[in-house]
């Protein structure tokens, strides 16, 4: 695939018609001409590109007040369609979109990330990487959780015998001193 979906901002702090967009990218060596390639939304909504090129290695940002696609904050699904009608890309998140968060690309997965860069490479946080890692990895997170269940157990186990040695050593004591 050379020309992607890179980037969705559907949620921006403010109006959303006026920070809302698209981000393609060209990941080719070669320019493509644009022209009658056409972007499509969840419900149906077209937006057909005009007069437009992406240069190799490139971002387009389209932006919701030339597309007048209103990108949902709840769950959207953005297509990428060629002039030939041929689907190119198609990206989707479920659930709320954060206000101010991205949805971009890296390598072939999605990320949501604070940064937010229309018009350039994507950027994330490491944090954001780690946290959608871990989620990502769901098997290894539930091996984790038993054996911290188990470390609380062990703890609560050795306060009651500590508890109940010392109540011992004390009720011996008591009984010396009758
Ligand atoms: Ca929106
Ligand atoms: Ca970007």
């Amino acid at each position: 695939m050379v020309v992607v979906i890179n980037e969705i901002f559907p949620n921006p702090k403010g109006k959303d018609s006026e920070g809302e967009f698209i981000e393609i990218y060209n990941n080719g060596k070669d320019k493509v001409n644009l022209l009658g390639w056409r972007i499509e939304d969840k419900s149906g909504k077209k937006f057909v590109l005009k007069n437009k090129e992406i240069q190799g290695d490139n971002f387009l940002s389209l932006k919701q007040e030339e597309t007048k696609i209103s990108l949902n904050n709840n769950g959207e699904s953005v297509f990428l369609y060629s002039k030939e009608g041929k689907l190119i890309d198609k990206k989707e998140f479920f659930g709320v979109a954060e206000e101010g968060k991205s949805f971009a690309r890296k390598g072939e997965k999605f990320f949501w990330t604070e940064k937010v860069t229309e018009g350039k490479a994507n950027e994330f946080t490491e944090e954001i990487l780690k946290d959608n890692f871990s989620t990502a990895q769901g098997e290894e997170k539930y091996l984790v959780r038993p054996v911290v269940i188990d470390a609380v157990l062990a703890g609560v186990a050795v306060s009651v015998i500590m508890a109940f040695v010392a109540a011992l050593i004390l009720s011996k004591f008591i009984k010396a001193e009758e």
